[in-house]
């Protein structure tokens, strides 16, 4: 769709509601809300609207309705699955001015936000109120609360509080048509019907525009202890993994990176990790970093939990203070930036039952050799929820042979796993999702989709085929 499909009495009518600064038609201004944050997934818009609160959102989803536009919502556009981008022309609707904050609810540990707040502006916010959001990941300064709950994000402590889904206490989102749906007294025992919260949880955009956000809150663990454990063996580590699950009752993150993803993490930081030992090529080795919380001092129950793993471990270091804690998350936070600095990878986000996960990451690089022998596969994730991210490159940091999705996920799916643990299948794996889904659940989904949007306007690219 160019701009002048657009009829300009729609611009004027959209202009009207949210003010000219924030009707975007300047191809040079749109440019950067169409292309996706790992470059890998481009299009292009006539139009970005920029609504300030659920009155104008409401508005203006009732005048692209009535032209029949399509459109996509766009939070901090940190998605990883080309979800959030208009690949066929759609308007984009851009969520990041929906960025304050009510006061914290301290009586009930709860805060509503709206849908633009970044998490990071969320968890300062709930911090000063002594609480703190229960989703954290690398992508906070720009992630939005909005985009996190489309997606049901999950990150680095589902282990200890659940996914975006289980931090929904209530919601308001407007639907395609501009009508507006609000239940936000966040009553935790509250039977009456449908909860429309977990229904958007993870909808991508294709049921709804979330508004609004009313997020359950959770005492803070300041006292932190980090460990860094390497191991020969990725069988070792995920056994490690087990152990440490079951041991440590104040385990907050549990996280993993193998071989080659360690190489080139350390490589981009200029650092080699202070325990193991890296190798040019796939060496099966592997590193966890596991981290206590809690609001007396969890070093010792951690430090005992290590020493039981005697023999597992090669070697570990652990860290107290926050400058060194960071200085080990080093090697897990910047994975993706530097995978990303190496060029443009595909990225299959995948979980594994507890019992084929080693069997799994001992076999994926094999799996994805045969799909495309010169792609490099880099493994690393959240292995206390069985989440690996297996991104892959092309020579020179191309992309890889689509062949490889599809061979990894066909892989996946015969071991029991999910082909998306949390990233959301968005367009990157629509041609995939029937190896995790029913046709009975594939069209009860479409049928959801008919009920609330039945002109299929919201964000038509992604998640049904
Ligand atoms: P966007 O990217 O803007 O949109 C994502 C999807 O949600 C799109 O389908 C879009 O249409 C829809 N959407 C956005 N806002 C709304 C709204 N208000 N209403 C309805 N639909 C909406 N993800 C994880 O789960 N765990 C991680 O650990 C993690 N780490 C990351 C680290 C890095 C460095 C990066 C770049 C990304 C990471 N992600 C992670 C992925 C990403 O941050 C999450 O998917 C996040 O939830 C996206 O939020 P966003 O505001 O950027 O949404
Ligand atoms: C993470 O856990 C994110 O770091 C990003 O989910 C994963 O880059 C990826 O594939
Ligand atoms: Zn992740």
């Amino acid at each position: 769709m160019s701009i002048g499909a657009i009829d300009p009495a729609v611009v004027d009518e959209l202009t009207g509601i949210v003010g000219k600064a924030h009707v975007l038609c300047d191809p040079e201004i749109t440019a950067s809300y169409s292309v996706d944050w790992t470059r890998r997934f481009e299009g292009s818009t006539p139009l970005v609207v920029r609504p300030a609160d659920t009155g104008e959102t409401a508005a203006v989803m009732a005048v692209l309705a009535a032209a029949h536009i399509a459109v996509v919502p766009q939070g901090g556009n940190t998605g990883l699955v080309g979800g959030s981008v208009p690949l066929s022309g759609e308007a984009v609707l851009s969520l990041r001015r929906l960025d304050f904050c009510e006061p914290v609810d301290e009586l009930a540990s709860q805060v509503t936000v709206g849908a633009g707040v970044t998490l990071a502006d969320a968890q300062s916010h709930a911090a000063a109120a002594g609480l703190t959001v229960g989703v954290d990941l690398a992508a906070r300064d720009s992630a939005t609360i909005g985009g996190m709950v489309a997606t049901n994000a999950g990150g680095i402590n589902v282990l200890r509080y659940g996914a975006m889904r289980a931090q929904v206490v209530g919601i308001e989102a407007v639907l395609a048509n501009g009508s507006i749906v609000s239940h936000l007294a966040g009553l935790e025992k509250d039977n009456t019907g449908y909860d429309l919260g977990s229904l958007l949880a993870g909808s991508e955009g294709t049921l709804g525009v979330i508004t609004r956000v009313r997020l359950r809150l959770h005492p803070q663990q300041p006292e932190r202890a980090t460990a860094l454990l390497a191991f020969e063996t990725a069988q070792d580590a995920v056994a490690a993994a087990a152990a440490l699950r079951r041991t440590v009752a104040s385990l907050h993150a549990l996280e993993a990176v193998f071989d080659t993803a360690m190489a080139l993490v350390s490589a981009h930081l200029g650092v080699a990790p202070p325990v193991g030992r890296l190798a040019s090529g796939s060496s099966g080795a592997a590193w966890l970093i596991a981290e206590a919380a809690a609001r007396t001092d969890p070093s010792d129950e951690l430090g005992t939990a290590v020493d039981e793993l005697a023999d597992l471990v090669v070697d570990a270091a652990v860290a107290l203070d926050p400058a060194a804690r960071q200085r080990l998350w080093a090697f897990r936070e910047n994975v993706t930036e530097a995978i990303s600095a190496a060029g443009i990878p595909h990225k299959l986000d995948v979980t594994l039952p507890a019992a084929r996960l080693a069997e799994f990451v001992d076999g994926v690089p094999q799996v994805v050799r045969a799909a495309d022998p010169d792609a490099q596969p880099l493994l690393f994730g959240h292995l206390g929820d069985g989440n690996v991210h297996v991104n892959v490159l092309g020579p020179g940091g191309a992309e890889p042979a689509e062949e490889v999705d599809e061979a990894v996920l066909r892989y996946v799916a015969e071991l029991g796993g999910s082909i998306s643990a949390e990233h959301g299948i968005g367009t990157a794996k629509l041609g995939q999702l029937h190896l995790n889904r029913t046709e009975a659940e594939l069209a009860a989904f479409s049928a959801i989709k008919r009920a609330l949007d039945p002109e299929g306007l919201l964000n038509p690219n992604v998640l049904l085929p």
